[in-house]
């Protein structure tokens, strides 16, 4: 369910405060967190898969010559949302590794903090400088568009990642995974740990990101099924992906709905912030926390409680496999067409589809089981 009406929120709050204070009451006080919710496998609607595949499953594929190592090396250039975001700081080791192995050049640039104005300004820069590839991670998909195409023309081939560009300002969309299923995949996991009931907010990142706003509208539309009549989202706050406003719209979301249940945060700065927040207010495991997050960084939540189960994917291997992308661009391997294939290294073998896109893999999930086995 989704509040779209304040005055009928209001009501369905009322209701749910009175069922939530039922609940503690019976409960003689707070339910341990880990007793909540309903088990793997269990779904609020019927139709639910599961999320599969291991982010380091890529990794176990067999290495196959490049067919861009045989071209002369490639001049790449990453543009990520901002530069300090350590997703993109991870997503660069697996760019320079591609480089490494190809004989081409890698360079990280961008904002400090993620600006799509400043993009722009760098993509004319580049653009200036003559790279042979611009790989960005878009902080608005229409305001990056002119001077993407303007590079294109200029003859640079331009692959977005991570958060798309409209569609005719890039050759081909390196996606981490499925955009629909990461995006109904949070909320599966939020109506298992809220047994599909309680009051739901979600913390983005910018008002304008691609990726997070295509998740957001798959959420929305999981929340309509029948399972979910009451999980309600009461509101989408943004934090930017900065740190202390992704805290600061925690702490007000609490303020606002004193019976929050659960916050969905599909950005890694915004479920660490999310998760320090939580935890400084008191309400670490009362609060149920999830959403899409590096394990190196939401290892001490996930040992706390405050976050049970959280989803991503291998941001090594999507920095790995865009590199290896843009090469192919350049060399000319492929031109971004639906069907045509180039081989990824020892991501092996990938197949470009509708609307230029190639997706890594699926999402995985993060759980106090599991996380001792991932270092990124
Ligand atoms: C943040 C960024 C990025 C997103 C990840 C999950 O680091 O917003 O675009 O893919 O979170």
């Amino acid at each position: 369910m989704i509040r779209t009406n304040p005055g009928a929120g209001a009501v369905r709050m009322a209701l749910v405060a009175a069922l939530l204070l039922a609940t503690v009451l019976l409960a003689a006080g707070r339910a341990p967190a880990a007793a909540r919710g309903l088990a793997q496998g269990e779904e609020c609607a019927a139709d639910a898969t599961a999320s599969g595949g291991s982010p380091a499953a890529g990794a176990a594929a067999a290495a196959s010559p490049a067919a861009a190592a045989e071209a002369a090396p490639p001049n790449v250039a990453f543009l990520p949302k901002d530069v300090e975001n350590p997703y993109f700081v991870t997503a660069a080791g697996g760019a320079q590794e591609a480089a490494d192995e190809i004989g081409g050049e890698f360079q990280q640039v961008g904002p400090a903090a993620a600006s799509a104005s400043e993009q722009v300004t760098y993509i004319q820069t580049l653009t200036q400088q003559g790279v042979d590839a611009i790989v960005v991670s878009a902080n608005d998909p229409d305001a990056l568009a002119p001077s993407l195409q303007e590079a294109m023309a200029q003859g640079i081939s331009v692959v977005s990642y991570d958060s798309d560009v409209a569609p005719d300002a890039r050759m081909a969309f390196v996606n981490q995974a499925d955009s629909e299923e990461i995006g109904r995949s949070q909320v599966r996991i939020m109506g298992r740990l809220l047994s599909c009931e309680g009051e739901i907010a979600v913390l983005s990142a910018a008002s304008t990101a691609t990726n997070q706003n295509a998740w957001i509208g798959f959420m929305e539309d999981e929340l309509t099924k029948p399972g979910y009549e009451n999980l309600e989202l009461v509101e989408v706050v943004y934090g930017d992906d900065d740190q202390q406003r992704s805290y600061d719209r925690t702490v007000e979301l609490l303020t606002a709905y004193p019976d929050l249940a659960g916050i969905i945060s599909p950005t890694t700065v915004g479920i660490g912030a999310a998760a320090q927040a939580l935890e400084a207010e008191g309400r670490g495991g009362d609060v149920q926390l999830t959403g899409l997050g590096l394990p190196n960084e939401l290892r001490a939540y996930v040992e706390s409680g405050t976050i049970q189960e959280f989803a991503l994917w291998n941001p090594i291997d999507l920095g790995y496999l865009a590199y290896y992308t843009a090469a192919a661009l350049v060399d000319g391997t492929i031109t971004g067409t639906a069907g045509e294939t180039f081989e990824a290294g020892r991501l092996g073998s990938y197949t470009i589809g509708e609307g230029g896109e190639i997706v890594l893999g699926p999402p995985f999930v993060f759980t106090a089981e599991n996380i001792g086995e991932f270092d990124f």
